[in-house]
């Protein structure tokens, strides 16, 4: 099979890294496309839908986990890494999604979970069957546990009663921790990647990948022990060289890494040191928790300027920006930052601009190009996720009532990301035929792909537009970025420079009218702009609007 580069504008050096032009889908593959009417997205559905994703003009398609699973974390649990689950497909199914990817120009990112296997992974039945078995030393084992919390409530040790002795999961029970110092463990995920990049894949999204190197003496405490531990740089590095170092085409590497801080991301970050070209970093989509996510307050704007600002300041010499507001993990941004009622579609345009224009590689994750909003959650069966359905056990365990969970949870909740996609106003949203794994918003007799492809005022043409724009303007891509108005609540702004091109970049986070004063501008000509004839100076509710200056 060979890789067809995708068109690009002459204006983009083809010496530059692809991934820094490009824009990535996101697919969470149960929720994408059923093929065969059992009510689970799968692999035969997504690549039905090869030409949508074409036409939305996106360069590269990130999977979340497609292999074997027990699905109790969604595929998060993984059971055999070389193989599909058969609830997507088939091995063949998925050489057929890659070859539909590459014949349109749009490359492939699988996800990388190797924080933690399944518990029904072979090598953990291994290595719980015995104190002696090989693989033993693969996985956390403690006679005595230490007081570590799982991320999906209670304590994060489970108690193995063959061997009598506590296994480390920081995840849920049945995904249990890898032990990154045994270079056993190390050598088979290598192998295992390059498996994938034999096969032709073209990158890895890297599941929590700061958490594999944990002090080995495991100490009360929690993360100070486990978030970018001791042997981080070491690991990516040797990973870096062991498997994507030599290869005649560059790999996307993006690691997942909650808690990172900028200082480290940028020597994640930096070429120079061969680790990973971007990270997936946490504090935006953290400024509206209050003592935890199912606490949440409204966002400040100037929070979240302070916050995306310091990071585009922190990577600008050195290193690299992922940018996303969505992900199957978040709550939909345009119920989160935006307006979910009447300024939906022009909130998620606003959204979409603000984030795009920023210096980095965006994500869009399915749905979002929709202006797809949170589920309505109403009872606690409408709630799938683990970490939900956890948290609400352990809240009632503690006295709590569930309707008073069921409220604390609707706005976080993982599941608000994973309702079906809405291909049309039919009743499974064009997502399925049957009774779909979760049900489909509602709201899809309104806001649904079919109604907006045509139309060029719809979300997703929008969309659409923009990823056109990065395509064709380099200053997008490499330009510097300035943040305007800190200190404003109302409106977002900054400037981007490349040479002697300069873009001024506005949104108003505001459903009201806003008067926006920047001296010293001359604007020019409109890049792109969420309202017809934009008045410069003067903003009308959610509106963004992108100048040239000149
Ligand atoms: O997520 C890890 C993570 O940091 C969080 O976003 C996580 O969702 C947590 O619940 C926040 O409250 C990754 C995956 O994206 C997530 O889907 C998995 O459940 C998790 O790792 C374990 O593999
Ligand atoms: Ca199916």
């Amino acid at each position: 099979m060979t890789l067809t580069e995708p068109s690009r504008p002459a204006t983009v050096s083809v010496e530059d890294d692809w991934w820094k032009s490009a824009v990535v889908y996101q697919i969470y593959p149960r929720s994408f496309a059923d093929s065969n009417g059992d009510g689970i997205g799968d692999l035969r559905g997504i690549t039905g839908k090869l030409d949508y994703l074409a036409h939305l003009g996106v360069d590269a398609v990130w999977l979340s986990p497609i292999y074997p699973s027990p699905h109790d974390d969604n595929g998060y649990d993984i059971s055999d890494y070389t193989g599909i689950d058969p609830a997507f497909g088939t091995l063949e199914d998925f050489d057929e999604l890659l070859a539909g990817l590459h014949a349109r120009g749009m490359r492939l990112v699988m996800d990388l979970v190797v924080n933690h296997t399944s518990d029904e992974h072979p090598w953990f039945v291994e290595s719980r069957s015995s104190l002696d078995n090989p693989k033993r030393d693969w996985y956390w084992w403690r006679r005595t546990p230490n007081d570590w919390e799982s991320w999906f409530s209670g304590p994060a040790w489970e108690l193995d009663e063959t061997t009598g002795e506590y296994y480390l999961h920081l995840f849920s029970r049945k995904q249990p921790d890898l032990n990154w110092e045994n270079p056993e463990v190390r050598e088979a995920v290598y192998a295992m990647m390059r498996w994938w990049l034999d096969r032709g894949v073209d990158g890895f999204r890297m599941d929590v990948i700061n958490l594999i190197s944990k002090d080995p003496a495991l100490p009360d405490g929690g993360t100070e022990h486990y978030v970018n531990g001791p042997r981080m740089h070491e690991y990516l590095q040797e990973m870096h060289r062991e498997v994507l170092a030599g290869r005649d085409r560059h790999i996307l590497t993006v690691g997942e890494m909650p808690g990172v801080t900028i200082d480290e991301a940028r020597l994640f970050t930096d070429p120079a040191r061969r680790e990973l070209d971007m990270v997936f970093q946490f504090e935006h989509v953290g400024l509206d928790h209050g003592t935890g996510k199912f606490d949440p307050r409204p966002l400040r704007l100037r929070d979240l300027k302070e916050s995306l600002g310091r990071w585009q300041a922190g990577l600008a010499g050195t290193g690299w920006n992922s940018l996303y507001w969505n992900n199957h993990d978040q709550p939909r941004i345009v119920s989160r930052f935006g307006d979910d009622g009447a300024y939906r579609e022009r909130s998620a345009m606003m959204l979409a601009t603000v984030l795009h224009l920023h210096r980095g590689t965006p994500y869009v994750y399915q749905g979002e190009e929709l202006g797809m909003t949170n589920a309505p959650l109403l009872t606690i069966d409408d709630f799938r996720d683990i970490e939900s359905l956890n948290y609400h056990a352990a809240s009632v365990a503690g006295g709590a009532l569930t309707a008073d969970v069921v409220a604390t949870m609707r706005a976080m909740s993982r599941d608000n990301a994973r309702t079906p996609m809405q291909w049309d106003a039919g009743p499974g949203a064009g997502f399925t035929t049957a009774v779909p794994w979760l049900p489909v918003n509602p709201n899809h007799d309104v806001v649904n792909a079919v109604s907006q492809v045509d139309d060029p005022a719809s979300v997703l043409s929008y969309y659409r537009r923009l990823i056109e724009l990065r395509h064709s303007e380099p200053i997008i891509v490499h330009g510097d970025f300035t943040m305007l108005l800190p200190d404003d609540d109302r409106v977002y702004a900054f400037t981007r420079r490349l040479g002697s091109d300069a873009l001024l970049v506005l949104g108003n986070f505001t459903a009201e009218e806003v008067t926006v004063t920047l001296p010293d501008v001359t604007v020019g000509e409109v890049l792109i702009s969420t309202t017809d004839s934009p008045t410069f100076g003067v903003l009308r509710p959610w509106e963004a609007v992108v100048y040239r200056l000149s």
